[in-house]
């Protein structure tokens, strides 16, 4: 089925060079890419070719961007969408936002100078060699990667883990690692997080697909030369937390290896960790006397309902991107910003800021007094090997 094992990315965007980077390195990843370079063209190559995802450049001479946007949500589109812009800052958070509310889905936005790996990142994020989560009627194929696939992989040991490195905001120090699950699979190519891993919690594979990239990471780390007090972050499902065997296990391989586990880092979602039932505590009480760190992790507005148990529990609290994507220009954001870091300085939690793409968010969260930062600005997911190499260099 051709059709399925590709997906056709429809880029609009008026400098041919950019537009043709974007093609290359789509079809370097087994893609199709077609451009237009006009708002006409455009929408007429929407209804034609039928693409599976789009890239669009929101500023071009005679298009309006917001119109644009308009007219995708009037055509009720649900492929995700690239941003691309030379310009940042408020006006394409502004338009990221009204896209968003008129129900259309942006997998990102694509900062010019182009940078190959932001754009190689965004389309696996995008889940461009998979097929869109929600197709339209009109578009792509509606077939996505089964749980029985996701399940192979896993056994099979094919799912692979990409390290993001994260920085001390004060020094720009190096601190650490947070490994991440990827999925690529022959037919559907590189398929998103954002789609294997509810699909494995769905399907009940999500304690083994957990279990498989610990497997992969801890021994990583423990080879890693020159560790020093880095550490490794692994997000852990909730489910495993609550399987004392797979602690155990977690607990004996970090031994083995010789991995202080206080250098481990395991992040529980904010909507699994906002769960105050004993029980729930009682294991992340567990992993604590393992002596693992603990981050409450895509932390946005949980605030009034974290309690006094979660200052216990959790030594790290990461801030979801979301929030800090949209912190220079939305006051709510900002402010829910302070209150998690004046929380987390009252509590003697660490904090993080994820998804920081730009220099002006990393200003902001230094001069916010927030401890650690991540995101595409400061570095990639990257490979074991390039991440290993980081860490060189990093002396
Ligand atoms: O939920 P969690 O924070 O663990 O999600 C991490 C995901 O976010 C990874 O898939 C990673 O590739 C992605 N990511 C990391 N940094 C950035 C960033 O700066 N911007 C965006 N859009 N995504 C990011
Ligand atoms: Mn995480």
């Amino acid at each position: 089925m051709a059709a399925t094992a590709s997906a056709r990315l429809l880029v609009l965007d008026d400098e041919r060079p950019v537009a043709e980077a974007i093609q290359i390195i789509a079809e370097a990843r087994g893609h199709q890419a077609r451009f237009a370079s006009d708002a006409a063209e455009f929408f007429e190559l929407l209804r034609d070719w039928a693409p599976t995802h789009l890239a669009i450049d929101l500023v071009m001479p005679g298009v309006d961007g917001m119109d644009l946007l308009s007219g995708l949500a009037a055509r009720h589109r649900t492929e995700p969408i690239i941003i691309s812009s030379t310009t940042s800052g408020k006006a394409v958070l502004a338009a990221q936002r009204f896209a968003r509310d008129n129900g259309l889905r942006i997998a990102g936005v694509l900062r010019r100078p182009l940078q190959a790996a932001a754009l190689h990142e965004m389309l696996a994020q995008a889940g461009v060699g998979a097929v869109p989560a929600a197709p339209t009627g009109l578009a792509g194929p509606a077939d996505s990667p089964s749980a029985d696939l996701l399940d192979l992989a896993i056994k099979r040991g094919s799912l692979s883990v990409a390290y993001q490195p994260k920085f001390a905001c004060d020094t720009g120090r190096l601190v650490g690692f947070e490994a991440l699950a990827r999925w690529h699979d022959p037919s559907f190519g590189q398929v998103s997080p954002a789609q294997f891993v509810p699909l494995a919690e769905r399907h009940g594979l999500i304690a083994a697909l957990t279990e498989r990239v610990v497997e992969v990471v801890i021994p990583w780390f423990a080879r890693l030369e020159d560790r020093g007090d880095l550490t490794i972050a692994v997000n852990i499902s909730p489910r495993m937390a609550g399987d004392s065997a797979a602690v155990d296990r977690l607990a004996e391989l970090c031994r083995r290896v010789h991995v202080d586990p206080d250098r481990v880092i395991l992040e529980i979602t904010e909507g699994a960790a906002l769960r105050d039932d004993a029980q729930f505590l009682g294991q992340l009480a567990r992993l604590r006397l393992h002596g693992f760190q603990l981050a409450l992790d895509d932390f946005a507005d949980g605030l009034v309902r974290l309690g006094s148990l979660a200052k216990l529990l959790f030594t790290e609290i990461k801030i979801d991107r979301s929030v800090v994507m949209a912190a220079q220009s939305s006051a709510g954001a900002r402010a829910t910003v302070e209150s998690v870091l004046g929380f987390g300085r009252r509590a003697g939690l660490r904090t993080t800021g994820e998804g920081v793409e730009d220099a002006s968010t990393m200003a902001l969260l230094r001069e916010l007094g927030a401890d650690f930062a991540q995101g595409y600005h400061l570095g990639m997911p990257v490979a074991a090997e390039d991440a290993a190499r980081l860490v060189t260099s990093a002396h």
